[in-house]
C-alpha cells in the first residue's frame, strides 16, 4: 500500500515532464538467473520490444537471481496479479497446470530441435493454451535446456554410479518418479536454497543446465559434472492475466511479437552456453564427464514410464515422440 503513496508523485512528475497525459506502466517481471544468464537475455529482448512496440507505453523493472522468490511463488504471484511477468521453468508449473507435466518427463526429447519443434507445435501451443484456465497466460515457450547431473562426491558414467547419491531435484513429481529409476534419492527444493545447500552438504547434487551451472557459478561447490542430457527443460514466458486483460488488441500482439523474439534469443543463449560453457566450466576447476552411457539411464527409466503412461496416456507420449 504504503508505495501508491510514491508512485502517484513520480507517475504526475513524469506526465508534466513529457507534457503529455499518456501513462507510463511498469511491469515486474522475474527470474531465478542472472540478467546476463539465459533468462535474462530472453526477458531484456521482450521488455525492450514491448517498450519500443508501444512507445514507451509499457516497460519493465527486471528482478533477476530469484530476487521475487523462488519460481513457485513467482508463478503464484503473477496468478494473484502482485507480480507482472515471469519467465521460468516448467519445474513447479505443473503444481499450477497438470497438463505441462508431460513435458518433464526424462528422457523424452531427442535433442533441442525435437523439443523445439514440439513446443512451437501443435502440442506446445496447446499446453501454451491451458494455462489460461488456471489464471496464467503463456506468451511463449522460451527454455532453460536439457539437464545434467553435478555432484561432490565422484564421476557418473553409468546409472549406478548415481545411485546412492542426494541430490537436489526441483518440485517436481514426473522428474522425481524418474530420477528415483537411476537409484538416487530426490530431494526437492526451491532454486533460491540450492547454492547454499550444495556448499553446506546437505546435498550431494543437483541437476541443471549448462547455463544455469554457469550462471550460477555451481563449479564453486561441485566437482563433478556429467553431461546426462537426462531430461529437457522447458521454460515460458507467462503473463498475468490482471495485465494482459488490460491490454488493447494491438498492444497484445505486440507483446505476443516480443515473447517471440525472447524465446529466440534465449535459445540461442541456450546454444551459445552449450557450445562454449563446458569448456569455461572445467576451467573453473569441475571435472567433465562427456561420454556417459545414456542406454543406462534410458534403460533404468523403463519403470517409471509405465507410471507415466497411465498419467498421461502412452498415446500422448508417443504423438510427441514421433514429432519428426
Ligand atoms: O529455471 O530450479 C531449477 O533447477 C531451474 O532449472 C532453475 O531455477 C532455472
Amino acid at each position: 500500500m504504503k508505495k501508491q503513496y510514491w508512485i502517484a508523485p513520480l507517475a504526475l512528475a513524469a506526465m508534466a515532464a513529457t507534457g503529455s497525459a499518456s501513462a507510463q506502466t511498469v511491469l515486474k517481471i522475474g527470474y531465478a538467473t542472472s540478467q546476463t544468464s539465459h533468462y535474462g537475455v530472453g526477458s531484456t529482448m521482450f521488455c525492450d520490444d514491448i517498450e519500443k512496440g508501444t512507445q514507451g507505453r509499457y516497460k519493465c523493472q527486471q528482478f533477476p537471481s530469484s530476487a521475487l522468490g523462488g519460481e513457485r511463488e513467482m508463478i503464484e504471484a503473477v496468478q494473484l496479479g502482485t507480480q507482472d511477468l515471469v519467465n521460468t521453468s516448467t519445474g513447479p508449473l505443473g503444481n499450477f497446470v497438470p497438463e505441462v507435466k508431460i513435458v518433464d518427463i526424462p528422457f523424452l526429447f531427442r535433442d533441442y530441435d525435437h523439443a523445439r519443434k514440439v513446443m512451437d507445435g501443435p502440442i506446445g501451443q496447446d499446453l501454451l493454451k491451458a494455462m489460461q484456465s488456471k489464471g496464467l497466460i503463456g506468451l511463449a515457450w522460451t527454455e532453460n535446456g536439457f539437464r545434467h547431473m553435478t555432484n561432490s562426491k565422484r564421476p557418473i558414467r553409468t546409472a549406478d554410479d548415481a545411485r546412492g547419491l542426494k541430490m537436489r531435484t526441483m518440485e517436481n513429481k514426473v522428474h522425481m518418479d524418474g530420477y528415483r529409476t537411476f537409484g538416487i534419492q530426490p530431494t526437492p527444493m526451491a532454486f533460491p536454497e540450492l547454492f547454499g545447500a550444495l556448499q553446506q552438504g546437505v546435498v550431494d547434487g543437483q541437476e541443471n543446465p549448462i547455463p544455469v551451472i554457469l550462471s550460477s557459478k555451481f563449479s564453486q561447490v561441485q566437482k563433478h559434472l556429467s553431461l546426462t542430457g537426462h531430461v529437457y527443460s522447458p521454460a515460458a514466458l507467462i503473463i498475468s492475466p490482471v495485465v494482459w486483460n488490460k491490454l488493447s488488441a494491438a498492444d497484445k500482439t505486440v507483446f505476443q511479437e516480443a515473447a517471440k523474439k525472447a524465446s529466440a534469443a534465449q535459445r540461442k543463449k541456450v546454444n551459445d552456453d552449450e557450445n562454449n560453457g563446458i569448456a569455461q566450466l572445467e576451467k573453473d576447476g569441475m571435472q567433465v564427464i562427456r561420454q556417459v552411457d545414456g542406454g543406462s539411464f534410458r534403460k533404468a527409466v523403463t519403470p517409471a514410464y509405465e507410471l507415466y503412461a497411465k498419467e498421461f496416456g502412452a498415446a500422448k507420449i508417443q504423438a510427441i515422440q514421433n514429432v519428426k
